[in-house]
Parts: structure tokens; C-alpha cells; sequence
């Protein structure tokens, strides 16, 4: 069944990288709600809410998970019919996706503006969002160099790499810990988001705070590329965004930790970088300083206070 693959892919980082993840999941609620066998609406409603409780359960970080669920789930908030409450959350998981693609195309369109011909930009993980302003930079025929990190423990720079290359920009790969080393080298530095605090606080792939606390430090712009769904709603109560700590055999092969009984891995999948080592925050509704992340959770998302409360 889909509904459960899906979560299994998510959960297995099969499916990754928040936006990707925001989409599968919409379409998982999609399919999920044509093969629901039954004319009760109570019964539909309530079976709903728990593939959309499965779904969200499946990685605690990126907020576009839950605020995508949401968004689909808004499908069932008034309906007559189990008909009708099944094409409305097909409709809304449609909307979502084109609306996210959309918004790739637009936050590309954006960010290549703040890329100058001849500029070398440094990148960390594998983010859609990034990526797609760099593309779109050389795409426009401005000359570019990436320097892109391996990520451990997953490797998703190999990722990154690929995309580069096959776009023929040139790339150097360096391992993490290699940052500070050529940082002076680089003009910007563009990283995605898993979520956007209401306080400008980006959370995305762990070590991004160390580039940015270098980029800081040598005086090198930081941008973040994130659609307007990587914005918490829930921080405005002050929530607190949870930080996914993986297995820790992701860094060290279990034999091996297994003979070492006094030693803890600890492996967090992310961190949060303060509002203060972000200069800009590309959206696909403009850029934004990261002070103004209310703005965006209250405008474009649509929540209110008291809806949180
Ligand atoms: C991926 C990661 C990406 C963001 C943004 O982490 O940190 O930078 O998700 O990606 P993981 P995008 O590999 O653990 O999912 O711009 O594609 O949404």
C-alpha cells in the first residue's frame, strides 16, 4: 500500500530532503483516500487522521511534512460524502505538489538574481531549493564554482555533486571538516532549510551552523533557499523544533561500536543556525530578511494565534 511504503521510504531516508518529502506525502494522503473502503464519513474522516498521524510521525525535523499533511487534510475540514471528501483531498494533494514545483521555479528564479557571474559558492547537503538557484545561475549563462561538502554520515553531497557536474558547473567536493579551510575562498553560501523558526532560526542538515559561523567569521554571505511551507507555524507559541537524532550506526559500523562500551555516537541529522548568520532567505514569494519570518507564517501560511493555541 502506498500510504505505508511511503512512510517506510521517508523513514529509511529513501525519500528525503524536505520538499521532496512534502510531496510524497501529499500524494501518499491522495492515494490513501481512493482506497479507503467505506460510505461513512465519520469512519473516512477519522482514518484519514491517522495515515496523516503515520505520515508525519515518520521524521520529526522538516516541518513541510506536517505542513503539507495539513494542507491536504484542510480537504476534510466540511464535506457531505465520502465521494466528496475523497476528491477533495485528491484535489488538495494536487494543488500541493503544483504549487511546491511551482515554487522551486520561483525560488530559482530569485536566488540566481544574488548570484554574480564569477562568483564561487559553497553548498551542504542535497537541497532541491539550493540547487535549483545555483542551476538556474548558470543556466543564465553566468560562470560559476561550487564547493560542496560530502555530509556524513549519509554522503547526500555525492548527490549534490552529480547534479553539478551534469550540469557541467565546476565543483570541488571537500569533506566537512574542511570548510573553514576554504571558506576565504568562497563569495556566498547557499543552503535549503528543513524549517524556519518564527525568530529567522533555519534548521537544516547538521553542520550548516558551522558554515555559517565560518561564512560569519570571514565576512561571506549566507543564503537560504526554502519555499514558504519550511516555515514553522507552531514556533510562534514558542515551540521548540525537534531535532531528529538518527541511529547511530549511520557513523559507526555496530561491530566496531560494540567492542567500545564507554563510548556514546551521538548522531543529530540536524542544527540550527541563529537568525544572525543568515543574511537573506529566498522564498518563492520574494526574499526576505530572516527577521521577517512572521510575515511569512502569518501571510502565506495562513495561521493565526489563536488558531495554535
Ligand atoms: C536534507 C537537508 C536539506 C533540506 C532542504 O536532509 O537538510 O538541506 O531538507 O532540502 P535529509 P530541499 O537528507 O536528512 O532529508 O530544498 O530539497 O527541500
Amino acid at each position: 500500500m502506498v500510504l505505508s511504503e511511503t512512510a517506510e521510504r521517508i523513514k529509511s531516508m529513501e525519500i528525503r530532503g524536505a520538499g521532496r518529502i512534502a510531496r510524497a506525502a501529499a500524494l501518499a494522503l491522495a492515494d490513501y483516500a481512493g482506497t479507503l473502503d467505506t460510505s461513512d464519513p465519520d469512519v473516512f474522516r477519522r482514518e484519514m487522521r491517522n495515515a496523516a498521524d503515520t505520515l508525519t510521525g515518520t521524521r520529526p525535523t522538516a516541518v513541510s511534512l506536517p505542513n503539507a499533511v495539513r494542507y491536504v487534510m484542510r480537504a476534510l475540514d466540511s464535506f457531505e460524502s465520502v465521494e466528496a471528501g475523497r476528491s477533495a483531498v485528491v484535489r488538495q494533494a494536487a494543488a500541493f505538489v503544483e504549487e511546491s514545483e511551482h515554487a522551486i521555479g520561483r525560488i530559482a528564479a530569485i536566488g540566481a538574481r544574488h548570484i554574480s557571474d564569477g562568483d564561487v559558492l559553497m553548498t551542504h547537503c542535497n537541497s532541491e531549493a539550493a540547487l535549483s538557484c545555483i542551476l538556474e545561475a548558470h543556466r543564465q549563462g553566468k560562470e560559476l564554482e561550487v564547493y560542496a561538502t560530502e555530509v556524513r554520515p549519509r554522503g547526500q553531497g555525492l548527490v549534490t555533486i552529480r547534479a553539478l557536474n551534469d550540469a557541467g558547473i565546476k565543483t570541488n567536493y571537500i569533506i566537512d571538516s574542511a570548510v573553514r579551510y576554504f571558506i576565504n575562498d568562497v563569495d556566498l553560501v547557499f543552503v535549503g532549510a528543513d524549517a524556519i523558526a518564527v525568530n529567522g532560526a533555519v534548521v537544516n542538515k547538521i553542520g550548516t551552523a558551522q558554515i555559517a559561523h565560518a561564512a560569519h567569521e570571514a565576512r561571506t554571505n549566507v543564503i537560504v533557499a526554502a519555499e514558504t511551507y519550511k516555515f514553522a507555524p507552531r514556533t510562534i507559541l514558542g515551540e521548540l523544533i525537534e531535532i531528529e537524532e538518527r541511529d547511530p550506526y549511520e557513523v559507526l559500523p555496530r561491530e566496531e561500536a560494540e567492542r567500545l562500551p564507554f563510548v556514546r555516537v551521538r548522531n543529530p541529522a540536524f542544527d540550527v543556525t541563529p537568525a544572525e548568520y543568515i543574511d537573506l532567505i529566498v522564498t518563492e514569494q520574494g526574499a526576505i530578511p530572516p527577521g521577517l519570518a512572521f510575515t511569512v507564517i502569518r501571510d502565506y501560511l495562513g495561521w493565526k494565534i489563536e488558531e495554535l493555541r
